[in-house]
């Protein structure tokens, strides 16, 4: 197979696996081993990101809520129109902030039509059929799959004005280089008149930080060795999850929050339907996740990089966290 040279019989997978199987193998036989982080989010792992959002020590989720709750009518001016929109939420999850502004948008009789996209189709499903109990009059397109492809759909389908949020500090998790790509590409669907609302986790006590990743309750520890354990469901692993520590480092200069899953002994490790084995000397890590802290200067300068024209910020009133108003 000279596509996938580090993969045997990666074209005998189901082909919504062949992507994970590559970039698994990929990121293992690297010298600095890595996993991906968006194969957090299987059933389980997206179930455990729920849990997560409601840990005392995750303040991200309270201080956006915070936002969302005392701000919601600042926020809506700033970008509601007379003319139709679509409110287009990426990585929508539970949507649990963005419903605060939708019942607002529902009371003001607003022409708009809700569309959640996310990679976790389990966690697109429940968020359709609670929004047919709680919101029943909210007119929703859910979209499953890749970011720019639903957002090629929309553009082309819809011909609507569109107000996209990126909430949570999803932007966080891209590799730092890749944000202002990942900013560039997304104006390349946008048009004069579209707007983007995103959520940035700001620079803030790197203790709090830290803590917010490796929380008491050890359910961050969880969340991170279950992409161990999808490895091992998916491709017939044998990852031994005891044999290994989750570990989580901030760095104050670069705001990288990084987690690892930390060999703790000599090991091998084996995925059968891969024919790919392992080796792990103790100690050895595996970087699974990155998430970038921000201040306002460096959110700024992205901004003008990628040519978005900053409209508005809001902040919480312990200033953790920035939800950010631009226009195209
Ligand atoms: C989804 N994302 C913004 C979360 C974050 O904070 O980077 C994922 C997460 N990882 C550990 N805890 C939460």
């Amino acid at each position: 197979n000279d596509l996938y040279p580090n993969v045997v019989n990666i074209t005998n997978l189901p082909f919504e696996q062949q992507q994970f199987a590559q970039d698994v193998v990929q990121g293992l036989t690297k010298k600095q081993k890595t996993l991906s982080s968006k194969y957090f989010y299987d059933a389980t792992g997206s179930k455990l990101f729920q849990k997560i959002m409601d840990l005392p020590d995750y303040y991200l989720t309270r201080a956006e809520t915070e936002i969302f709750t005392y701000q919601k009518e600042e926020i809506i001016s700033g970008f509601c129109s007379a003319q139709p929109f679509n409110l287009v939420d990426l990585g929508a999850g539970d949507a649990t902030k963005t419903k605060i502004l939708l019942r607002s948008l529902l009371q003001r009789q607003t022409n708009f039509t809700f569309v959640p996209l996310d990679i976790s189709l389990d966690a697109l499903q429940e968020l359709q059929s609670n929004l047919a109990l709680e919101l029943p009059q909210l007119p929703v397109v859910p979209l499953a799959g890749d970011y720019f492809k639903a957002l090629a759909q929309l553009k082309r389908e819809s011909g609507m004005r569109q107000v996209i949020f990126f909430l949570g500090s999803n932007i966080g998790n891209f590799p730092f280089a890749e944000i202002k790509i990942f900013l560039k590409k997304l104006c390349q669907f946008l048009q004069a008149g579209d707007q983007l609302v995103i959520g940035f986790d700001l620079k803030k006590d790197p203790r709090l930080i830290r803590q917010a990743y490796d929380d008491a309750e050890g359910i961050t520890a969880a969340f991170n060795f279950n992409l161990l354990r999808r490895i091992n469901e998916t491709f017939t692993g044998n990852f031994e999850l005891n044999n290994f520590q989750h570990f989580a480092e901030y760095n104050p200069i670069s705001g990288e929050m990084r987690s690892y899953l930390i060999s703790t002994q000599d090991q091998e490790v084996t995925l059968q339907d891969l024919d790919f084995t392992l080796n792990l000397q103790a100690w050895e890590a595996i970087h699974t996740e990155s998430s970038y802290k921000f201040s306002e200067a460096e959110i700024q300068v992205l901004a003008a990089e990628a040519d978005l024209k900053t409209q508005l910020i809001f902040t919480d009133k312990n200033h953790y966290f920035a939800d950010v108003l631009f226009s195209v």
